[in-house]
């Protein structure tokens, strides 16, 4: 988008770009608001221990109290004792400089971030059957020519609305759009051919689909043979996957099943997407595995204009999920336990390889263990609002109580920061240079177009403050006094000394993104060759580009897949049912999702009234059958019980859900929180929490 600053304040243009081809929705149209939105944090926060309430206070005497907290707690407990909270919203750089902050400066191996909730089982699907993981790995204009696009637990009507118009234009193109959903979404209205299974049946209908293939003759055997291996197991796994035992299951009729399957294997291009419909399960690896099997045995992946691919989702979740946020990560998709990894990086860092920390543990692991024995005992949070956003979010908001120190950095007011220690008011994207990745796997300058309001600083300021702060607090600097903090490093820009690692230099996103390029060569996100001036010469650079005059990589896969012996992996997977069961006290499935007017966990788009208007309460989606059943009306208030806890919420009547489903979007806090009511279990490979099904009871309250 194209930003424009005048006396009317910040007005948010539209630009012509091939990924979007200048389309925006509401939320982007809509996000100038919050720039100078009276709630925008301004100062930083201290909780006053007499009253217990948070009280505007300097940021020296802020930064100290974080240091201060850190000191107490690591040299009692341990490096470990303090964790890191990330999110995928964050630019390259932040996510880069948070990974680096924690095993450099903070010394720990807790760090871990939304991403865990949102991309965290497709990409290690991805990983797993391709050995990358890259959202999509083709261009997004391929969608526009497919002749068959399967569309599995994904609603880019409400949830990608710049997506939409490749949707269209496959289908002018005489393509056949089929989407999965329990509920008949704005999406799936569009579509040829709607399936709409039971929650977490979506494993057995891909099996279903393949075991058609199987008996029809579609398998793309030459391709099978030379580019995969490890078919010979799933042809069996699937052979029970007969396509009456799969409707039996998801409620997927037959026929439906046949005439996708045949969509799909007598297209000539085809493109099989999942979102997190079908990955937000304790199961999510195994299922978007065997849609990836799908894939694979249809021949699609490397063939331009066919393949898998998954919806990336957050504003960076592509870049974010690359350079070290993750518990298991280092810059450049590098693991966090290869030796060599740990050489490269640990070069690039002036560290010595055996200082750099292990792996740490998935995103719920580490919310639950906090202030528990051996857990970490101070949280850092930037870019993420697990209060809203992280399931059986009571428990978790217990377990941040018990912090002894909580930290966040936010532009607003969170329900987080509400719980903090201290707030750090921190700029946004519109006051701050940087790059993000999109889900296509391709780099994009983000530009600051006017400084941060007076008081608050970049996240980069942030971390590159503290790192100096702690630096010169762990003795590495013995002249260290008080007053050194009042220095030039405060502000950015090189001092030279005192400190040796140049810490203070990495306020500037520029110095950041030159360090991350070379901290991620010769990794599988190679960024090497990527310049801010070459993203700017081209509409954004797709990793992998290892040399600033060699080319980038649009489009994987063409003839070798990122494996050791170049071919592509099958993974026999089976279908297991929800880690919840429905019973007689908690009769129905849940699941929880989005709306188009709405953002994540609110903070920031239930503050815009435009957006506000258009979605003004969290509801309860149940179809007016179930609903008569319960003696409900449209309106009524409803109360949705699980084993952790209740949601309350109007009932919203609509004959498009499954009458044995219901459905919230998790955007609001307070009684209508859904995540009052979601599963913490998770995925044994991703970690990703069971987000999208577990059993309850509704009745009116
Ligand atoms: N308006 C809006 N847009 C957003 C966001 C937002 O909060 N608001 N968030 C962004 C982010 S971070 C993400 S990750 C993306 C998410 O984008 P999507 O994945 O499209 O969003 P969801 O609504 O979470 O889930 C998609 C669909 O999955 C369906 N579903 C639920 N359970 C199942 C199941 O078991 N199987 C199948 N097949 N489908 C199921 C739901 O009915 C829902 O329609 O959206 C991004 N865009
Ligand atoms: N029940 C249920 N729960 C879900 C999901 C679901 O489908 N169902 N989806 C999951 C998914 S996919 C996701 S991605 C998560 C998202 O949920 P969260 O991780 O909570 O993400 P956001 O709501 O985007 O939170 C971002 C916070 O960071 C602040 N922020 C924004 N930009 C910046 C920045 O540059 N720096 C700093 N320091 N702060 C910033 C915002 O104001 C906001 O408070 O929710 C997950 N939770
Ligand atoms: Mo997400």
């Amino acid at each position: 988008m194209l930003l424009r600053e005048d006396a009317d304040g910040v007005t948010v243009l539209p630009r012509q770009f091939p990924t979007n081809r200048g389309g925006l929705c509401q939320k982007g149209w809509t996000a100038a608001e919050l720039l100078d939105h009276p709630e925008r944090l301004t100062t930083p926060l201290l909780r006053d221990p007499a009253s217990g309430e948070l009280r505007p206070a300097s940021w020296d005497a802020a930064l100290e109290r974080i240091v201060t907290g850190i000191r107490a707690v690591q040299s009692e407990s341990g490096h470990d004792a303090v964790a890191v909270f990330g999110g995928g919203g964050l630019t390259n750089e932040k996510a880069y400089a948070l990974g680096k902050f924690a095993r450099v400066a903070l010394r720990t191996r807790h760090i871990d971030y939304n991403g865990r909730f949102c991309m965290s089982s497709a990409a290690a699907a991805g990983l797993r059957a391709f050995g990358v993981d890259r959202g999509l790995p083709f261009p997004l204009a391929d969608l526009g020519r497919a002749d068959t696009l399967l569309l599995v637990g994904a609603n880019p009507a409400e949830t990608m609305p710049p997506l939409v118009r490749w949707l269209t234009e496959q289908r002018r193109n005489g393509g056949r759009l089929i989407v999965v959903d329990p509920r008949a979404t704005a999406t799936a209205r569009q579509a040829d051919l709607h399936l709409q299974p039971l929650p977490g049946t979506d494993l057995a209908v891909a099996n279903a689909l393949l075991h058609i293939a199987l008996t029809e003759g579609w398998i793309d055997r030459p391709y099978v043979a030379e580019r995969t291996t490890g078919f010979a197991a799933v042809r069996r796994s699937v052979a029970a996957w007969w396509p009456a035992r799969a409707e039996q299951l998801s409620g997927v009729p037959v026929a439906d099943l046949e005439a996708t399957a045949r969509a799909l294997g007598t297209a000539g291009r085809a493109i099989i997407l999942t979102a997190r419909g079908a990955e937000q399960h304790a199961k999510g690896v195994d299922t978007v595995t065997a849609y990836v099997n799908l894939a694979l045995a249809l021949g699609l992946p490397g063939r331009p204009g066919s393949g898998y691919g998954c919806l990336t989702g957050q504003g960076n979740g592509q870049g974010g999920r690359e350079h070290g946020q993750k518990a298991d990560q280092l810059p450049g998709y590098r693991r966090i336990d290869d030796p060599a990894a740990r050489e490269h990086v640990a070069r690039v860092w002036g560290v010595p390889a055996d200082e750099l920390p292990g792996p740490g543990v998935p995103a719920y692991q580490l919310l639950d263990s906090l202030g528990t024995p051996g857990g970490p005992r101070a949280l850092l949070v930037l870019g993420s609002n697990p209060v809203v956003s992280a399931p059986r979010a009571t428990h978790v908001e217990r377990r941040l109580r018990g912090l002894d120190l909580l930290v966040v950095a936010d532009l607003l007011l969170s329900e987080t920061a509400a719980l903090a220690d201290v707030v750090l008011p921190t700029a946004q994207w519109a006051e701050e240079d940087g790059t993000m990745t999109n889900l296509e796997g391709r780099v994009l300058r983000r530009r600051a177009l006017r400084p941060p309001p007076p008081g608050v600083r970049t996240d980069l300021a942030i971390l590159a403050d503290l790192t100096t702060r702690l630096q010169m607090m762990q003795g590495r600097d013995p002249s260290y006094r008080p007053e050194h903090r009042k220095g030039p490093f405060l502000t950015g820009g090189s001092n030279g000394k005192p400190d040796a690692a140049g810490a203070a230099d990495h306020a500037d996103p520029a110095v950041v993104f030159a360090e991350l390029r070379r901290a991620s060569a010769g990794g599988p996100a190679d960024y090497a060759g990527i310049s801010w001036s070459r993203i700017d010469a081209a509409d954004g650079v797709f990793w992998p580009c290892p040399t600033e005059d060699g080319p980038d990589t649009p489009r994987l896969f063409t003839d070798r897949f990122a494996t050791p012996d170049g071919r592509a992996r099958f993974h026999p997977v089976d279908h297991r049912p929800a880690a919840e069961p429905v019973c007689d006290e908690y009769p129905l499935h849940f699941t929880t999702g989005r709306v188009l007017a709405q953002y994540q966990s609110g903070t920031q788009t239930r503050r815009v009234d435009g957006l506000r208007r258009a979605a003004p309460d969290a509801f309860v989606e149940l179809h007016p059958d179930l609903a008569a059943r319960l003696g409900i009306g449209d309106g009524d208030p409803v109360r949705v019980t699980s084993r952790r806890g209740e949601l309350r919420a109007p009932a919203r009547l609509s004959p498009t859900i499954r009458p044995d489903t219901v459905f919230a979007p998790f955007h609001w806090p307070g009684p209508a929180r859904a995540n009052s009511v979601t599963n913490d279990a998770v995925d044994p490979i991703s970690g990703m929490p069971e987000f999208k099904i577990c059993a309850v009871r509704v009745e009116r309250a």
